[in-house]
């Protein structure tokens, strides 16, 4: 073998070594068909339904209730899913675990309209992995027949009142839990001072007596069949929520509120990733970024779409935080917080 072929065989060798097998494509079960994996109650039918018109490609549609499902989900290796919506303090641990792959959102042609203050998202500062979903805040809502009020703290929540009961709803997953309720003790995101986390578990333990539901999927529909009384939500669920039950109030407390962005981002292995790109590049589209605004009552970051959003979402309170609101963003914590945080949780669940 000549020098030069030798050089190629091992430069040749030496890449098959760095090229991770996960990247390699996984074999659709159905080629040509979309993969969509999302949060429950977070994908408008009719923005499905315009897409496969216009581009030809069959959607299929699963759903998950936390980041933490579906790090799990990713982790485990062979989804087959091509798109996956991720918060952003999720984002950094998924690129870190080469989760999801590089998309090159930049170089959409839609991605000029997104707001110039989301395409440079701190989490994916050049957008080379992302794509801005929806964002929104977390707080809860409770039913005022209930509980005239007036409420104006996470204490409401966290210490409920006689009048709910047993009937508090709490989200299912550690990192939203949590966040809240720090930000209720006032105290810092990510926490792992062993006092505060010591007073963090005294806290929840003593609303768990309360608390009918751990459970972030169906949230809405809980408080209005009445199941729940009172529950953390985010501000889209509280929306649709109060939409059919007018009673419904979601809460801006004077402690603040966790604010947060998801993020479309193709999982490594996607089996269509090419087809995921276009999807991608249709959710920057004003109007189809509208339709799913007004499916699940969260705002997006392509101000065009504000022309199509439904006067009744456009003016409700939900979607309007109050200009002097604290609103902490969800923050991406260390391994060692989330280490203590899972600590905190099968504490409490147990
Ligand atoms: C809607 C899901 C909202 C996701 N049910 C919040 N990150």
């Amino acid at each position: 073998m000549s020098v030069k072929k030798r050089l190629a065989a091992a430069l040749l060798a030496a890449t098959a070594l760095l090229t991770p097998l996960a990247a390699k494509p996984a074999q659709a079960a159905d080629p040509g068909v979309l993969h969509i994996y999302n949060w429950t109650d977070y994908t408008s039918p009719d923005l499905i339904a315009k897409f496969t018109k216009e581009t030809g490609i069959k959607v299929t549609i699963d759903t998950y209730d936390s980041n933490e499902t579906l790090l799990a989900k990713l982790k485990a290796g062979g989804s087959g899913y091509d798109i996956v919506i991720v918060s952003n303090d999720f984002v950094p641990i998924f690129i870190s675990q080469k989760l999801i792959q590089p998309v090159d959102a930049a170089s959409l042609p839609n991605f000029k309209n997104l707001d110039p203050k989301w395409q440079a998202r701190d989490w994916d500062p050049k957008a080379e992995y992302t794509v801005p979903w929806q964002w929104g805040t977390t707080s809860f809502a409770y039913d005022t027949k209930v509980y005239p009020g007036p409420v104006d703290s996470l204490a409401t929540l966290f210490k409920p009142p006689a009048e709910f009961g047993n009937n508090v709803g709490m989200f299912g997953s550690p990192s939203e839990v949590i966040s809240l309720a720090l930000l209720y003790m006032g105290k810092p995101q990510c926490n792992t001072n062993p006092a505060d986390l010591k007073a963090l578990v005294a806290l929840l333990q003593a609303q768990k007596p309360h608390v009918k539901v751990y459970n972030s999927d169906a949230d809405s529909d809980r408080l209005i069949s009445g199941e729940t009384t009172i529950s953390e939500i985010w501000s889209g669920d509280a929306f649709r929520a109060r939409s059919q039950h007018p009673s419904l109030k979601y809460v801006y407390a004077k402690e603040g509120a966790i604010a947060w962005m998801d993020n479309l981002a193709v999982p490594v292995g996607a089996p269509d990733a090419e087809n995921a790109k276009k999807f991608l590049n249709f959710m920057m589209d004003p109007q189809n970024a509208a339709l799913e605004t007004n499916f699940a009552g969260y705002a997006n970051a392509v101000p065009g779409s504000s022309a199509y959003v439904t006067p009744a979402l456009a003016s409700a309170p939900e979607f309007n935080p109050p200009k002097d609101l604290k609103m902490v963003f969800a923050t991406s914590c260390p391994a060692k917080a989330t280490k203590d945080y899972d600590r905190v949780w099968t504490l409490i669940r147990q």
